[in-house]
């Protein structure tokens, strides 16, 4: 209970709206967690796992029609549509209340109300924000107890204020019809409704954390980003931090916890892991740009996580872990997925609960779990977490780095001339499809700082935040800006890049370049590295290779000049002519 009068107003409306059965305050105790882990076992919300192979651990299954973030039916309602800008979806925030409120009336009748207050971020820390998630779920509860700090410190912390983020959540009938995913961002407000999955209903996580702080951000002189933060030490003992953005699927999850190659691990290399997400940046007092992760676990895909590609991801979900829509091991009561290992079990649940023979129901051509299965884990339990990671002041951020999945275009590394190119750099980021996803293989996704489906309000004025917060930063402080490309590929379509633990090599021509320590070319493009620069000893790789992972075809960056111009030209007059300029730049440069 509280005596907040902001939060009890505001909860006295939504319980008059949803009235539950039952209201029941999270106060973060383990043995309130506890019970509620029993319940969900009781009522078989969630299935308890092997509690000596995976201690702590829980499986949980959602319905078939509801295993994944919906951009179509996420909307920013901004007072007016040019603010949500060309790429979100948009309603009156008056209609979508309305709408809203009539899905929500008497949705909690005979069920309980959780209230969870959270803190994205250490509790206190300048950079954190705190939130209240109301919600008519147990399995949501678990999850934000290991994605956000919550609890009674957090009510402590917001004291009399009125600032928190206001998030309702109603499990409702997981209608994919009447599902909607809405933020509010001028009422700091988050309501979600239909859903049981993760991105939908953890609303701390992109709700809040990307969409709602990016609005806050830019009101407020700092950013939210879709961005991880690794800390890389060298042999000396100093580590330089860097955040990565890339779209999903490009490997975000294990650059993060990346395992130097060999040969660099014995020279005494090593990564450090702050963040595998979101970052909140800020300006630090000394005029360098600091971030935090606000997240306190990961939301990871399990498919693809293995010993070999993740090492540290699978042994943070060894503990205290819940899985989400992977496979279900009988053998032993464990969890399997694709990419684990070699081995499907023999008895085996898939994740939609049928009992099937594993080996041959992935024969006949099926997944044994859902491509986007989760685990929900703790961060602590990451063997490479930094010792930063609950550092209230945050991690000094030497460079940025963006990325995307380009077979042609791209080449494996390249650096921006200044922050406002580098700004550029990342307004042109895209990605092509692959096969693993529906659709047309190899279709340019544009997704400007991986924030296509996360930007609060219109991309146009995020592009200017941006090139703000450069002007705030000298030239010598600000991050450099740097942008990588692993998948690169040879006319007959191999990788030519090995990637993974590799990747390292890029990242210490990234810090050398930030430290003044490398040389570089300059090119139409930007700064690209003399082939010589980047070590490549005991790689499998020849001199031709890595000059052809470095040459920049004129034809195909033309080709992709054109597809810009088509992208921002949605923007319109909004668009900062800084971008424009860079645009021009770049073709004249392309073209001399
Ligand atoms: C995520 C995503 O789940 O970006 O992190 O979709
Ligand atoms: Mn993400």
């Amino acid at each position: 209970m509280t005596n907040n009068k902001a939060v009890k107003t505001w909860m006295d409306e939504m319980v008059a709206m949803c009235r539950p059965s039952e209201i029941v305050w999270i106060d973060g105790s383990e043995e309130q967690l506890e019970a509620l882990r029993e319940e969900a076992v009781a009522t078989g919300e969630m299935i308890k796992l092997n509690q000596e192979k995976l201690p702590g651990c829980y499986y949980h299954r959602t319905a078939e029609n509801d295993v994944a973030r919906v951009e179509d039916r996420t909307f920013i309602c901004t007072p007016t549509e040019e603010e949500a800008g060309p790429i979100n979806n948009w309603m009156e925030p008056e209609k979508m209340y309305a709408k809203l409120k009539a899905l929500y009336e008497g949705s909690m009748e005979g069920r309980t109300m959780y209230v969870i207050p959270y803190s994205m971020g250490p509790v206190g820390s300048p950079f954190s924000k705190i939130g209240i998630e109301l919600t008519d779920s147990i399995y949501v509860v678990l999850n934000m107890a290991i994605m956000t700090r919550i609890g009674t410190k957090v009510m402590e912390q917001l004291g009399d204020s009125d600032d928190f983020v206001k998030c309702l959540h109603a499990k409702k009938d997981v209608n994919p019809e009447e599902r909607y995913i809405v933020q509010f961002p001028q009422d700091s407000t988050i309501w979600s409704i239909n859903s049981a999955y993760g991105g939908n209903v953890l609303l701390g996580k992109k709700c809040f954390a990307l969409r709602i702080a990016s609005y806050l951000g830019m009101k407020e002189g700092w950013m939210a980003e879709h961005m991880l933060i690794l800390g890389l030490e060298n042999p000396q003992g100093e580590v330089r931090y860097i955040c990565a953005a890339f779209p999903s699927a490009c490997g975000k999850t294990n650059l993060a916890m990346l395992i130097p190659p060999e040969y660099l691990k014995e020279k005494g290399y090593k990564v450090w892991t702050v963040g595998d997400d979101i970052s909140w940046l800020r300006i630090g007092p000394d005029g360098r740009l600091y971030a935090i992760n606000p997240e306190a676990g990961f939301f990871g895909v399990a498919p693809g996580t293995s010993e070999k590609t993740n090492f540290n991801a699978l042994a943070a979900t060894k503990k205290n872990t819940i899985f989400t829509n992977v496979a279900i091991n009988n053998e032993d009561n464990t969890v399997w997925w694709e990419g684990l290992d070699k081995n499907p079990p023999v008895d085996a649940t898939e994740w939609k609960g049928a009992k099937v023979n594993g080996p041959e129901y992935i024969a006949e051509g099926n997944k044994l779990a859902h491509p986007n299965s989760r685990f929900t884990a703790p961060a602590v339990n990451c063997p490479c977490i930094s010792s930063e990671f609950e550092n209230p002041q945050g991690v000094p951020i030497d460079a940025i780095v963006f990325g995307g999945r380009r077979a042609k275009c791209a080449p494996l590394v390249y650096q921006a001339r200044d922050w406002q190119h580098g700004v550029f750099v990342g307004a042109t980021m895209a990605s092509e499809t692959t096969a693993a996803a529906a659709g047309a293989v190899g279709v340019v996704r544009r997704d400007p700082m991986a924030m296509k489906p996360f930007v609060g309000y219109n991309m146009a004025d995020y592009f200017g935040h941006w090139l703000e917060m450069g002007k705030k930063m000298d030239a010598d402080k600000a991050p450099k800006i740097f942008h990588v490309n692993w998948f690169r590929q040879d006319d007959e379509g191999n990788f030519m890049w090995p990637g993974f633990g590799d990747n390292m090599r890029v990242l210490l021509w990234i810090l050398d370049r930030c430290a003044g320590k490398a040389d570089a070319i300059d090119s139409a493009i930007g700064y690209m590295p003399k082939p010589e620069d980047i070590d490549i000893t005991d790689l499998d790789i020849d001199a031709d290779t890595l000059k052809a992972l470095l040459t920049v075809d004129k034809n195909v960056w033309l080709e992709d000049v054109a597809n810009q111009k088509e992208y921002f030209a949605q923007f319109g007059d909004r668009l900062p002519k800084e971008i424009s300029e860079e645009l021009a730049k770049l073709e004249a440069n392309l073209n001399k």
